[in-house]
């Protein structure tokens, strides 16, 4: 089972590979266009295996220099080197060997940033998910482990700092201008784990007292004069690791733990064992440079590195199919995290709101796929909301189905019994059907299901026996390859309120499958009934969020601002909100479109207003109430036929109007969240800004000039109030003085700080309206601009394509255009960066006819394009396949 280009790799096709390998030897000379690898393997034919299969080792772009057996030059017609494979025949029996490869690599050259690669005089490796094998010929999947040492030798003036995996051997002079290091990793891993880092970098460093009482060096790696701006990562990563052994038992299991930031790199963060390789934006802040949602993030990404190191990294996947059992669970582990270090309902809130805007839509559209596929063209493109996100839901959904102490030992058990081991999503649950002796059959149906759950909701009452019955029905909806679906395990945790919204007392009828505060949804249609409840009761379902599903469920507006004023608990009050405004944002589109003027619901208005002023209530919290639903929501709740624009004016309409009437409260909350002193990162502080521009946001509507906004950036005396200022000039006063000034202003403070300038690039791709794409256009030719740095891409066009729903879907299609032509001219140079900006169009058909032709007409092209690397190919296939 290997990925051939283009070929389909399925999970029923797994085998074991037919050698083991024992041990890897790595030597390094490095060199920006001609890198020497030279790698030692050894190894023996498992037992069992074909005694004449040959081994056939992965490559991709590599020079083959030279290649010995047992350390003598190898017979020509015992090998075959072929562009991604090498095959090695007439090999023993039993008895193990040894092959040394030498390859030649050309760092610069590399522009995929996939493998070894140099960029800003760096020298560094990502090879997650197949990229060692443009190091040398390996076996390039996640169920090889072994054992690895690392020489490396460079130039010491240009590379003074030589690092890989695991613990340092030492370190010489080597030869004239050059030295060498030497590096060993005492766990078994597999390749995707590997890294190698060269070049000169500044240090951080600290230290950490584990569980047992072992000191471990902590580093972290930044660019010179960067050194002020890692203290809060590291503070992040103790606590990270203080937190794992508290919570999860975790103890780390090296001498020391690195961290290298970069400043060209495809994603976040790269979970190498024991050097961690991160994209500077999730290492880098100060209250200067970086928002709170920064220093949210770099808490956050920080944590989930370091987590995979038991999950992940001690327990791997057996093959790539697998990938949510490190992925969705090191989700987990880092919501959590930040839940512990902040506020967990408003943490709760924020993921579901991502998971809604990005994964129900995934699910919703040509890409969806299960949370463990059954088959890929790329594995690149499988890194993804579905894996990640839904995959941390159904994790979730263990741990509620199982209560906190049975999940902990169920997880105990895992670390315990895989340790050291590639495994699968079976073995995983199996320790929590063991622990919990339930039989999670019908539950892991999640893993193989894709599409989003919805559950429809009935409820009655019979005041004469005083029961309440609640009656739910779901359905998942057909998704491509999967047009029928089973019945599901849905646990819904639920409260049933009275009109002051207190608990009401209710017992759960025998035979009904309610345990505790949790309906186990199980058939199609089932019914739940309570006994005892002499008046009808207000039912609060899904309660934070415990099941990743769409609830149907008409309940009155007065039910809904119930549960908004008065749930205990704050998410099910968010959620409430939500009900209220997005079927009422959906209606006033539909109203817009059809030429009428759009009025906002009072009940809606009022239960806003009244989370507005009410103090008691924390800041981070009413900040998140006060955001409607994006407009990606509505078009989401709208399904089908979706005009952007109307979406727009009608959601600028309703909140232009809450503005109006709340233009007080607005500017009293504004005012009182206004901070004296120093700014500190901390949650609470970072509530009140979201509040405080929240407020900002609206009164922009209410009063309609730039000046309060204006004032806000020239006051702010840090990056989350200047952007938020700045944000509200560009998006509603653009071409204003007031807005040129600022963007002016901003670009002159940070115009040497390349992710700074991220931000300015973001904000001005996303003003809203048809003259986005000329100002993207422009913004290109911007000398902060540089097409070959996946940050500056994303901020600019990513943001463009995925965040300005108006500018992007343009009726005339010249930005789908725009979009086509950039993805072939980046898919040239880096694949993956191209695949991921395509996925922006994954909703084309639910557009109205004229934007979903010209959008069809766009992929065509990227479609009928020569040449196409296997990452666009194989989603732009899937967009378009009917
Ligand atoms: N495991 C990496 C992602 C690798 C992506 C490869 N295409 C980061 C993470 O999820 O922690
Ligand atoms: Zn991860």
């Amino acid at each position: 089972m290997r990925t051939e280009a283009g070929q389909v790799v399925n999970l029923a096709d797994y085998r074991p590979t037919d050698f083991v390998l024992e041990r890897v030897d790595l030597t390094f000379e490095l060199d920006p266009t001609e890198t020497k690898v030279e790698a030692r393997l050894i190894f023996h034919r498992r037992e069992g295996a074909d005694t004449k299969a040959p081994l056939v080792l992965d490559g991709e772009d590599l020079v083959l220099v030279s290649l010995l057996f047992d350390q003598m030059e190898m017979e020509p017609e015992r090998y075959q080197a072929a562009a991604t494979h090498l095959t090695i025949r007439d090999l023993p029996e039993a008895e193990p060997f040894e092959i040394t490869i030498t390859t030649l690599l050309n760092p610069q050259a590399n522009t995929q940033l996939m493998g070894l690669y140099r960029s800003n005089g760096i020298y560094c490796t990502q090879c997650e998910a197949e990229g060692f094998r443009r190091i040398t010929y390996f076996p390039d999947r996640p169920d090889v482990l072994a054992v690895y040492t690392v020489n490396i030798i460079a130039d010491k003036a240009a590379n003074p700092l030589l690092l890989s995996n695991g613990n340092f051997l030492g370190g010489a002079g080597y030869g004239e201008g050059k030295h060498f290091a030497a590096w060993f990793d005492p766990h078994p891993k597999p390749s995707y784990l590997f890294a190698l880092v060269a070049g000169d970098l500044a240090l951080v460093e600290d230290s950490f007292t584990t569980m047992s009482g072992r000191e471990v060096t902590l580093k972290i790696y930044v660019e010179h004069g960067k050194q002020g701006n890692a203290a809060y990562a590291m503070d992040a990563l103790k606590r990270s690791m203080k937190w794992d052994e508290e919570v999860f038992g975790r103890e780390y299991d090296l001498d020391i733990f690195m961290i290298v930031a970069v400043s060209d790199f495809n994603f976040g963060a790269m979970e190498n064992k024991g050097l961690n390789i991160f994209n500077d934006k999730y290492i880098l802040a100060d209250p200067e440079t970086a928002t709170d949602q920064d220093y949210a993030n770099i808490e956050a990404i920080v944590a989930h590195e370091y987590f995979h190191n038991w999950t992940g990294n001690r327990i791997t996947c057996r093959d790539w199919f697998q990938l949510c059992l490190k992925e969705g669970l090191t989700v987990y582990r880092d919501h959590e995290f930040s839940a512990d270090q902040r506020s967990r309902a408003v943490k709760r809130i924020a993921e579901v709101r991502t998971l809604r805007s990005e994964q129900f839509a995934e699910d919703a559209g040509p890409l969806a796929h299960p949370v463990r596929p059954a088959a890929y063209r790329e594995i690149n493109n499988f890194y993804t909301t579905t894996v990640y996100e839904k995959g941390s839901e159904v994790t979730r959904m263990i741990a509620t189905i199982l209560g906190p102490q049975a999940f902990r030992q169920g997880l105990d058990l895992y670390f315990e019994r895989h340790d050291g081991q590639a495994v699968t999503v079976e073995d995983f649950v199996q320790c929590f059907a063991e622990v919990s002796a339930r039989d999670l059959a019908q539950f892991s149906l999640w893993y193989n299901q894709s599409g989003t759950p919805a559950v429809a909701v009935e409820t009655a009452h019979d005041a004469r026996k005083k029961q309440f019955t609640v009656t739910l029905t779901q359905t998942i909806p057909a998704t491509p390859g999967q047009p029928e679906k089973q019945p599901m395990h849905i646990p819904l945790r639920f409260a049933l309120i009275d009109a002051k919204g207190k608990l009401v007392a209710a017992s759960a009828s025998a035979g009904s499958a309610i345990e505790g505060d949790v309906l186990h949804l199980t058939r199609e249609r089932q019914s739940f009934v309570f006994e005892g409840v002499a008046k009808p009761p207000v039912l609060s379902l899904n309660r934070g969020f415990s099941a990743p599903v769409i609830i149907r469920f008409a309940q009155s507006g007065d039910a809904l601002a119930l549960i908004a004023r008065h749930e205990s608990d704050l998410f099910a009050r968010w959620q409430a909100l939500t009900d209220m405004a997005l079927p009422a944002l959906a209606a006033a589109a539909r109203t817009l479109a059809a030429g009428e003027a759009v009025q906002v619901d009072p009940v809606l208005k009022e239960s806003l207003l009244a989370i507005l002023a009410d103090d008691t209530l924390e800041p981070a919290f009413r900040a998140q109430a006060l955001s409607l639903p994006s407009e990606m929501d509505i078009a989401r709740e709208l399904g089908s036929d979706i005009d952007p624009d109307a979406i727009h004016a009608a959601r600028q309409a309703i909140i232009s109007q809450i503005a109006q009437d709340g233009s007080e409260i607005f500017l009293a909350v504004h005012k009182a969240m206004a901070e004296a002193g120093a700014y500190s990162p901390d949650a609470p502080s970072a509530g009140r800004r979201a509040l405080k521009n929240a407020a900002l946001s609206y009164l922009g509507h209410a009063i309609k000039t730039p000046q309060l906004a204006a004032e806000a950036y020239a006051n702010a005396n840090n990056m989350t109030d200047r952007s938020q200022a700045l944000t509200v000039l560009a998006h509603q006063f653009a071409g204003t003085n007031e807005t040129n000034a600022a963007l002016a202003d901003f670009e002159k403070r940070f115009g040497d700080n390349p992710l700074v300038m991220d931000k300015w690039f973001a904000i001005q791709a996303t003003v809203p309206g048809g003259t986005a794409l000329e100002r993207v256009r422009s913004l290109m030719t911007s000398p902060h601009f540089n097409s070959g740095n996946p940050n500056r891409v994303r901020a600019l066009i990513g943001s463009f394509a995925a965040a300005n729903p108006t500018g992007f879907h343009r009726a005339d299609g010249e930005s789908y255009r725009f979009l086509a032509a950039e993805i072939l001219e980046i898919d040239k140079r880096n694949p993956q960066l191209a695949a991921r900006l395509l996925t922006s169009m994954r909703s084309w058909r639910s557009l109205e006819t004229r934007r979903a032709s010209e959008a069809r007409k766009a992929l065509e092209t990227i479609a009928a394009s020569d040449g196409l690397s296997n990452d666009v190919r194989d989603i732009v296939d899937r967009i378009l396949k009917d």
